[in-house]
């Protein structure tokens, strides 16, 4: 683990999870996985990011209503074990505006993210959770390409939607376009 390495989660909201409003199979699989990650001490900084959009909210002209504020799906997931969160950063609150990305909104206004990590002095990120060609993809690159960070994504913890066959590979192969580090299997 290099020096000032911070684990980012994204989404485990229970709507991402199997029987939830957009529900992600596997979800449940990678649970375990990152709680292992997020308990065992080896990250300076535990950051969850949590799916949460308000009223009639642009998103839910593309997905399903998903998310919705106040609500048991916007909820991050009671088995993620959060003794080590150190934050958790809501994102696409702006009804208006969607933010797959746990960094930026798609109008570029920050979540806050890019800061919190800066003022504790993190340079590396891992990055898991919901989901791989969405979320995760989103929050990869602009932690590499925006906020500057080195960034991995830790393929074993992470699962994606694929609305189309090839999404997943194609959302990994843009990240690695963009300077993240894929990592496969166990670390
Ligand atoms: C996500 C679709 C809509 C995600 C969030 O977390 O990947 N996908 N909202
Ligand atoms: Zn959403």
């Amino acid at each position: 683990m290099e020096a000032k390495t911070a684990l980012i989660i994204v989404d485990l909201n229970n709507d991402f999870l199997p029987g939830g409003a957009l529900g992600v199979a596997g979800g449940d699989v990678i649970l375990p996985v990152i709680n292992k990650l997020a308990g065992g001490g080896d990250y300076a900084t535990v950051v969850a990011t949590q799916d949460w959009h308000l009223g009639d909210h642009v998103s839910f002209e593309t997905w399903p209503a998903h998310c919705v504020a106040g609500t048991f799906g916007a909820e991050l997931h009671a088995d993620l074990n959060q003794t080590n969160v150190h934050a958790v950063i809501r994102k696409g609150f702006d009804q208006d505006v969607d933010s797959y990305s746990g960094f930026y909104d798609e109008r570029g206004a920050t979540n806050g993210l890019a800061e919190l990590l800066k003022a504790r002095g993190i340079e590396c990120v891992d990055i898991v959770g919901i989901a791989t060609d969405y979320c995760v993809k989103a929050t990869a690159i602009d932690a590499v390409l925006r906020a500057g960070l080195k960034a991995r994504v830790l393929l074993e913890a992470c699962r994606g939607v694929g609305v189309h066959p090839g999404d997943i590979d194609q959302a990994i192969e843009a990240m690695r376009t963009a300077g993240v580090e894929i990592v496969d299997g166990t670390l």
